[in-house]
C-alpha cells in the first residue's frame, strides 16, 4: 500500500523521523556487536548479562512482536523463537546454555524484520490506534533497542580482553562549578501527559509540592569519593544502612567496580584500559547502597526522584517544568555527554550550556544518578501498552536511577525518564549527587 500524502505533511515528517532514528539506533547496535567476534558474541561475559548475541536477536524479536505482529497485522517471521528471548521466561544467568541463533542467523533475522517494518511503515496511518498515535509504537522500539544498546555497553565494559571500542574522550571543563543549589519550597509538575514517545512510566504530568531542599550543583566527584575511602567509609558500619552493610560485607566491596590500587592512589579499567583515577570525574559503577553510605558520611542524603526531578525541570521564571535542564529542545553535544560519544563521564563543569535555571550541571548524561526512591507509578498511572514494561517492577526492591549516563541514546533520556535497578548493582553506568533538607528560615 502505498501512501496519498504529499510529501511535507506531519505524517511524512513523521515516517521520516522514525526511519532515521530506526537506522540511527541500528548503526549503534551493529557498532557493539561486529566489535567483537562470533565467540565472543556467544559467550557470557558475566552472569549479570546476556550474550551479546541474546541481546542482538531479543531487539529484532520485540521489533517483531510490536511492529510486525501488532501494528503491522503480519504474519510471524519466527514464532518458535519468541520464548527464547522472552526476557522474563529466560533468566540472564541460563542465557548462554539456550539453543540461541547463532551470530549469522541473528544478523539476518534483524535484518528481515527491520525490512518487514520500513515496508509497514509505508502505508500506516498514524491516527488508527493509540499505539500508533504520533508513532508512539515505533518510538517504544527505537527506545527499547537503545536501551539494550546500553546494556550491551555495559557488557563490553565487563568483557575480558583487548579493547575494542574507542572514542574520542569527554570535553574538558568550562566553568568551576561545585557546591550546592538552594531550590525554594513550593509546587512543581512532575511527569509528563504530552511528550508524545514519554513511557507509560512518565505519565501522567501531576502537582508535587515540596519543602525548600538543597541539591549539589554537580555528581560527586572521585575526588570527593575518593575522601570517603581514605576516611574509612567502606568501613565503619555507622555510614551503612543495615542492608547496605550486610552487602558490603559479603560482597567485600571496597572501591567501586573496576577500581584497583595503584601505588597511593587509584586506577580504574574503562573498556579494557587502565588509567589513573581522574579526580573531576563523576564517580561511576556504585551501587546504591555505596551512594547512599557517602552521603551519610558527607552529612548529606540522596534526593528524592521529585526533587532531582524539580532540579532538573522547574523553570522558576515560568513556573513550568522544562524536557530537559537546558529547555525544550533536543540534547546537542554542547548540552550533555550522551549516545556513546564518549567511553565515560565528562570532568565537571564540561557542559555549563546543560545547566538547569537554577544552576545544576549534569543532571543528563555521563551517570546515571541513584534516587532515594522506591519505583512506584505515578499517581494515575496505567500500563501502556503492556505491564512487563513498568508495572510488574513496582514495590520496594527496585530504586530510581535518573537521568542517563554517557551511554544513554537521548531517544531514551528526558527530564522524565526514569530507569530502575536493584540497590546492590553497579554494573550499569551509575553515579549520583547528594541533597540536604534546606533547614528553618531558608
Ligand atoms: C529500564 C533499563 C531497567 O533493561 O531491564 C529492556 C529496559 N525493558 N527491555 C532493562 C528494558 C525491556 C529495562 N530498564
Ligand atoms: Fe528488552
Amino acid at each position: 500500500m502505498t501512501t496519498t500524502e504529499r510529501p511535507g505533511t506531519d505524517a511524512e515528517r513523521l515516517r521520516d523521523r522514525i526511519a532515521a532514528e530506526l537506522e540511527r539506533t541500528r548503526a549503534r547496535t551493529a557498532l557493539l556487536t561486529d566489535a567483537v567476534d562470533d565467540d565472543d558474541l556467544v559467550r557470557q561475559h558475566s552472569t549479570l548479562m546476556s550474550p551479546l548475541v541474546w541481546d542482538l536477536a531479543h531487539v529484532g524479536n520485540q521489533e517483531e512482536l510490536w511492529l510486525v505482529r501488532d501494528v503491522g497485522g503480519r504474519e510471524p517471521v519466527r514464532r518458535d523463537i519468541d520464548d527464547l528471548y522472552d526476557a522474563f521466561k529466560q533468566p540472564r544467568k541460563d542465557r548462554p546454555a539456550l539453543p540461541l541463533l547463532p551470530p549469522a542467523e541473528a544478523r539476518a533475522y534483524v535484518r528481515t524484520v527491520r525490512d518487514k517494518v520500513y515496508d509497514l511503515l509505508d502505508g500506516i496511518r498514524f491516527t488508527d490506534r493509540r499505539l500508533v498515535e504520533d508513532g508512539f509504537a515505533f518510538g517504544m522500539i527505537v527506545q527499547h533497542e537503545q536501551q539494550h544498546d546500553e546494556t550491551m555497553l555495559a557488557t563490553h565494559q565487563l568483557r575480558a580482553g583487548a579493547p575494542v571500542l574507542d572514542a574520542p574522550p569527554p570535553p574538558e571543563p568550562r566553568v568551576d562549578v561545585g557546591g550546592e543549589v538552594l531550590v525554594p519550597a513550593g509546587p512543581f509538575t512532575m511527569g509528563t501527559s504530552t511528550d508524545p514517545w514519554a513511557l507509560d512510566n512518565e505519565r501522567p504530568a501531576h502537582t508535587v509540592d515540596l519543602p525548600a531542599y538543597r541539591i549539589d550543583a554537580t555528581p560527586v566527584t572521585n575526588g570527593q569519593y575518593r575522601a570517603f575511602i581514605a576516611d574509612g567509609g567502606y568501613d565503619q558500619p555507622r555510614w551503612w544502612s543495615g542492608a547496605g552493610w550486610q552487602h558490603r560485607v559479603e560482597a567485600g566491596l571496597s572501591a567501586p567496580l573496576h577500581w584497583r590500587r595503584d601505588g597511593d592512589g587509584w586506577a580504574y579499567r574503562r573498556f579494557g584500559r587502565w588509567s589513573a583515577v581522574r579526580d573531576d570525574e563523576p564517580v561511576v559503577h556504585v551501587c546504591w547502597y555505596e551512594a547512599q553510605a557517602y552521603a551519610a558520611w558527607a552529612g548529606k542524603r540522596l534526593p528524592t526522584e521529585a526533587e532531582w526531578e524539580k532540579a532538573a525541570r522547574w523553570d522558576p521564571a515560568t513556573g513550568r517544568s522544562r524536557r530537559y535542564p537546558w529547555g525544550d529542545e533536543d540534547p546537542g553535544t554542547g548540552h550533555a555527554n550522551l549516545g556513546q560519544r564518549h567511553l565515560w563521564p565528562a570532568p565537571v563543569g564540561a557542559y555549563p550550556e546543560g545547566a538547569s535555571p537554577l544552576g545544576v550541571h549534569q543532571l543528563v548524561g555521563d551517570v546515571w544518578e541513584w534516587t532515594a526512591s522506591t519505583f512506584r507509578g505515578h499517581p494515575g498511572f496505567t500500563a501502556f501498552p503492556y505491564r512487563e514494561y513498568s508495572e510488574v517492577f513496582f514495590g520496594d526492591d527496585h530504586r530510581v536511577l535518573r537521568g542517563g549516563s554517557f551511554g544513554t541514546d537521548r531517544s531514551a533520556c528526558r527530564g522524565t525518564f526514569r530507569n530502575w535497578d536493584y540497590p546492590i548493582r553497579r554494573q550499569i553506568f551509575s553515579g549520583f549527587r547528594c541533597a540536604r533538607d534546606a533547614g528553618d528560615g531558608e
